[in-house]
This record gives C-alpha cells, sequence and structure tokens, in this order.
C-alpha cells in the first residue's frame, strides 16, 4: 500500500465498509511468524497496560512485526479470525 490508498473492512461482504467498533495498538511483536505476531496482537491488544486484553469482536489493532506495521479485524462470522494486511 501506498500513502493515499484505502482499505475496505467488509465484515458482511456487502461491497459496503463496517468501522470497527475500536482500534487498538499491540506494539512491536517479537515471533516467528505473523501468525504469531497475530495471534499476540489478538491476546494483548494495548501494550501499554498491563496485563492482557484481549482483541473483542469487531475491534481492530495494528502490530508491528518485522519492521513492518500490520492491521487485523476481529471479525467473528469467519472461521479463520486474522485478517492481516501490510500497510
Ligand atoms: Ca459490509
Ligand atoms: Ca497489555
Amino acid at each position: 500500500m501506498k500513502e493515499g490508498d484505502r482499505l475496505l473492512i467488509d465484515m458482511n461482504d456487502d461491497g459496503v465498509g463496517e468501522t470497527p467498533a475500536a482500534l487498538f495498538y499491540a506494539g512491536r511483536i517479537s515471533a516467528s511468524s505473523l501468525a504469531g505476531a497475530v495471534n499476540a496482537a489478538y491476546r494483548d491488544k494495548n501494550f501499554k497496560r498491563q496485563g492482557q486484553q484481549k482483541l473483542q469482536a469487531n475491534e481492530a489493532v495494528f502490530l508491528q512485526w518485522q519492521g513492518r506495521t500490520y492491521l487485523t479485524v476481529n471479525d467473528p462470522s469467519l472461521a479463520l479470525q486474522q485478517i492481516a494486511i501490510c500497510c
């Protein structure tokens, strides 16, 4: 993606975007794979607060992994709840 690009978050696949309920930043995550980093972000969406804050349904989280930024939305209707897009 480049500056000015837009991202459509379409939870129910009707071509109309939905706004996530909330947006968080999980910080810089060390993991051996992107899937592992996304899992960690789902377990703890807010690196600034102590303890683990689980990502709820329809919430979105930014994370950094291996120098790149990813955005994932917790879509409860998908069997695989992890969508990660490099920004
Ligand atoms: Ca939609
Ligand atoms: Ca935390």
